[in-house]
């Protein structure tokens, strides 16, 4: 089983993007600046935008980080998203998910202005991707593409299965390896909650892409041998052996598969820093449309 190790190939491509980045900065050109709203104190999503501050530092962007009590209203939170469409300083926001309940996300996504929206999750942008316009693809998926391509993972009239249909991943990614290019040209399979005979599909696909969010849900004794196995869940299970009283888990059981797998990523340091990746590159798209990039 070969690893398919984000946190290195993010360091690689984390170095190339500060290359480009320097020689901005020597010629006074526009320096990327990414913003982040987060609202609420969800652990997990103070630990991925903590992730997105480090990854800009380091590639020489600037940052800024917008954090609001969960109790904030909705119309307060589009005021801020309007702010940040209107000020010139900042090339591309997220507002990072979930939000409070009485929130409504798609709201949210639409007020963000599709220029700045380094998430890729506006409906404008979205709509591009899937029909093979120019778009800021969601990072996810971007990270999966661009792992499969660092790696020269063929995906060319391959089957993929991918576990899960949310905006943010399942969907996405299924739409990208369908397309037309490289990667892409996949025969794509998108299953869920509702889906008959996982089994059977499980253990017919070449490519396994999990983003589910339950725990070591695939196994070895289901998948095909030699498939390669894409983790992208990340779930917190408690573990009183360690300091923080849990630990990271994917959606594949990795032990058990890595025994399979031909290819498989691993959690922590898989998909996560991938994705984190995938927002720099977004961001300096941003910063060139701008202008002087
Ligand atoms: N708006 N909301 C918006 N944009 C996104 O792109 C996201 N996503 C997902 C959740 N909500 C979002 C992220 O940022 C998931 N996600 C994300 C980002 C970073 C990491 C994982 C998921 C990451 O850095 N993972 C590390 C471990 C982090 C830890 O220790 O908790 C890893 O090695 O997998």
């Amino acid at each position: 089983m070969i690893l398919l190790d984000g946190k290195d190939l993010a360091t690689q491509i984390k170095a190339e993007i500060k290359t480009e980045v320097d020689e901005i900065r020597g010629r006074g050109g526009n320096i990327p600046h990414l913003a982040a709203i987060i609202v609420g104190d969800n652990p997990a999503s103070e630990s991925y935008v903590k992730n997105k501050v480090k990854y800009s530092d380091e590639v020489g962007f600037e940052s800024t980080v917008i954090k609001k009590d969960a109790n904030i209203s909705e119309e307060e939170l589009l005021e801020i998203v309007n702010g940040l469409n209107q000020n010139s300083d900042v090339d591309g926001f997220i507002v990072q998910l979930p939000l409070p309940r009485h929130i409504d996300p798609d709201k949210v996504t639409l007020a963000i202005d599709p220029k700045k929206d380094v998430d890729g999750f506006h409906p404008y942008n979205f709509g591009s991707m899937a029909q093979g316009m120019e778009a800021y693809l969601p990072a996810t998926p971007y990270g999966i593409l661009l792992m499969l391509e660092r790696y020269q993972i063929e995906t060319e009239g391959k089957k993929v299965l991918v576990l899960g249909r949310s905006n943010i991943v399942g969907t996405p990614i299924g739409i990208l390896l369908s397309r037309k290019g490289n990667p892409g040209n996949a025969t794509v399979t998108i299953a869920h909650s509702r889906t008959k005979n996982l089994d059977d599909l499980l253990a017919e696909s070449d490519i396994i892409i999990a983003a589910i969010g339950r725990a070591s849900f695939v196994k070895a004794n289901q998948i095909k041998e030699g498939a390669v196995v894409i983790d992208v869940g990340i779930n917190r299970v408690e573990d009183s052996s360690k300091k923080r009283g849990y630990r990271l888990v994917g959606d594949v059981d990795f032990i058990d598969v890595s025994s399979k797998a031909s290819y498989l990523t691993p959690v922590p340091g898989g998909v996560g820093p991938m994705t984190v990746t995938a927002l720099m590159l977004n961001t300096l798209k941003a910063s060139k449309v701008k202008g002087n990039g």
